[in-house]
């Protein structure tokens, strides 16, 4: 009997726990900022580690930020009609800076926020497309541009100054770097929706750049607009396309296998749960936005791991998931 009653306690305590749970990962915030024809350009304007919602607006070049810490917005104009927002940290402060290219001269324009000097480098050409990142792993985003024609990534690394050339990719690809391998050093990446494949060039944990492990792995089809970021917090960048169709996510978990050193470092219950999800490697999805919305994944609630966010153009409004 008394072994009767615990089970029934179990019964109907297990479910409100999840009930809880899942009351709290679905804690949403919609916020209308912006308006049809502004650019999304979420980033950490106010050093914090969250994200910020930021739109730049081509009209008339500004940038509308609402800085997560304290809820202030700012204001910024930087950069004009035709340019392309390329916001990053190019001085390594912790802070994104408001940048800019103008392809039709291919000069990136940079205010440095540690400074608040106007840094400008010209690289690319008209047709190519930015991909600002830290492949040469000294924390400073470096310039770099991606050419469809010939599959080619051209990158500007702040360490040295120097040009560095990579094939990798082909026309119809659509360039996706990130920190696949590495949580410091941004990998070479594309994704080919003919096939859905991602192909990485993983960077060497180690020194010894003659180490090249290639990655391929396939999720996402035709149609579907990749959105690379990290949902499980292992500080490397998941794959993860959105169906603007369904308004569907799905996200593999990076394979962890070989991370298992850098995640002991991290809580026992957090370690656990990555290996759990990366030794599965299974796709999880989940159902946020509709066709039409620009998806904008990001740290908005924490740190470590990437929000689903979209950004609904018609109305202006920004809907992001709790997690
Ligand atoms: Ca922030
Ligand atoms: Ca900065
Ligand atoms: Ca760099
Ligand atoms: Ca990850």
């Amino acid at each position: 009997m008394k072994i009767g009653c615990k089970l029934f306690m179990v019964a109907l305590t297990a479910p409100l726990l999840i009930g809880i749970l899942n009351f709290k990962a679905e804690a949403q915030v919609i916020k209308q900022w912006g308006q049809n024809g502004d650019i999304p350009v979420p980033g950490d304007y106010d050093k914090d580690l969250k994200t910020d919602i930021a739109v730049w607006r081509p009209s008339n070049g500004a940038w509308y930020v609402i800085n997560s810490f304290t809820g202030q917005v700012v204001i910024r104009q930087w950069g004009a009609k035709d340019d392309i927002p390329v916001p990053g940290d190019y001085d390594n402060d912790g802070q994104t800076d408001f940048a800019v290219w103008r392809p039709s001269n291919s000069i990136w324009f940079v205010i440095n926020s540690s400074t608040g000097q106007v840094s400008t480098k010209q690289l690319g050409q008209n047709g190519d497309m930015p991909v600002p990142g830290d492949y040469d792993n000294d924390g400073k985003t470096d310039i770099a541009v991606w050419r469809p024609s010939n599959g080619t990534w051209f990158v500007i690394n702040s360490s040295t100054g120097q040009l560095s050339t990579k094939q990798w990719g082909q026309n119809g690809d659509i360039p996706v770097p990130g920190n696949y391998n590495n949580p410091l050093k941004t990998d070479f990446a594309v994704w080919r929706p003919s096939n859905g494949n991602w192909y990485v060039i993983n960077s060497s944990t180690t020194a010894n750049s003659s180490i090249v492990e290639q990655n391929t792995t396939q999720l996402g089809q035709n149609g579907d607009i990749p959105v690379p970021g990290d949902y499980n917090n292992d500080r490397r960048t998941d794959f993860a396309v959105w169906q603007p169709s369904n308004g569907t996510w799905y996200v593999i978990n990076n394979l962890a296998s070989q991370r298992v050193n850098s995640l002991t470092s991290q809580g026992i219950n957090s370690l656990a749960n990555q290996i759990f999800n990366s030794l599965t490697g299974q796709v999880n999805t989940k159902q946020w936005g509709s066709a039409g919305d620009t998806p904008v994944p990001g740290n908005y609630d924490s740190p470590a791991r990437s929000n689903f966010a979209v950004w609904r153009p018609s109305n202006g409004t920004w809907y992001i998931l709790g997690n």
